[in-house]
């Protein structure tokens, strides 16, 4: 004998999401910052890129939010193990921002307006990897979660994605930044599961 429970299209299976290993779903979207919440008004923001021998490309506000924009829908990675997927953003690719920049450079830190730093290879902000983001769910970016801007790097740990980015430094040698220095693993792959130093 056999029970079948009509449904919205028949059985309903439980679907197990695309999570990288040790990873949890979370609902809510978690705050996660080292320190205080800064408070940057847009009419004082500017975003700079500074090469490795010391050239500058500067974005007012005004000027970056004029550049061609991309929609994107992501899935987010903590390593605290909350991963969020579907999270939809306006962002200017790193690919748009650095079109006029001569560069040899293999690494970059981006560097906040909180202080906060973070360092990851080039390769891993071009070709439609990684965004300046400035719109979450069809609103500006709230403080708590970078506004006016941050960076958007979807395939790395989230720790990668430095709210209110300031800028990108171009590196010749690889340099940590704020968690890498305190033990974080200095690539960070979820799927690779690279926590921390030693991973
Ligand atoms: N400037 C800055 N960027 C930051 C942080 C920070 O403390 N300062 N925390 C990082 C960490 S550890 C994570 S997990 C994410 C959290 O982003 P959220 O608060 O929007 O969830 O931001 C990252 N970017
Ligand atoms: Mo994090």
């Amino acid at each position: 004998m056999s029970f079948v429970t009509p449904g919205f299209g028949g059985l309903r299976r439980k679907q197990q999401p695309d999570l990288p290993p040790g990873q949890y779903l979370a609902h809510d979207f978690p705050v996660l910052s080292a320190g205080p919440t800064p408070r940057v008004r847009t009419d004082r923001w500017e975003f700079v890129i500074t090469t490795e021998s010391g050239g500058q490309h500067k974005w007012t506000w005004d000027e970056f939010t004029a550049l061609p924009s991309e929609d994107v829908t992501v899935d987010i990675h903590c390593v605290t193990k909350w991963s969020k997927l579907q999270t939809g953003w306006r962002g200017v690719p790193i690919d748009t921002l650095l079109e006029d920049v001569e560069t040899a450079a293999d690494f970059v830190m981006a560097h906040s307006y909180d202080g906060y730093t973070t360092n990851l290879p080039l390769e891993d902000l071009l070709d439609g990897k990684a965004w300046v983001a400035y719109r979450y769910d069809d609103e500006p970016l709230e403080p708590e979660h970078g506004g006016p801007a941050r960076l958007l790097v979807p395939h790395l740990y989230f720790w990668k994605s430095a709210k209110w980015v300031h800028g990108l430094r171009m590196m010749l040698e690889d340099e940590p930044g704020f968690w890498e220095e305190a033990g974080y693993h200095n690539y960070g792959d979820p799927w690779r599961e690279q926590r921390y130093q030693g991973d």
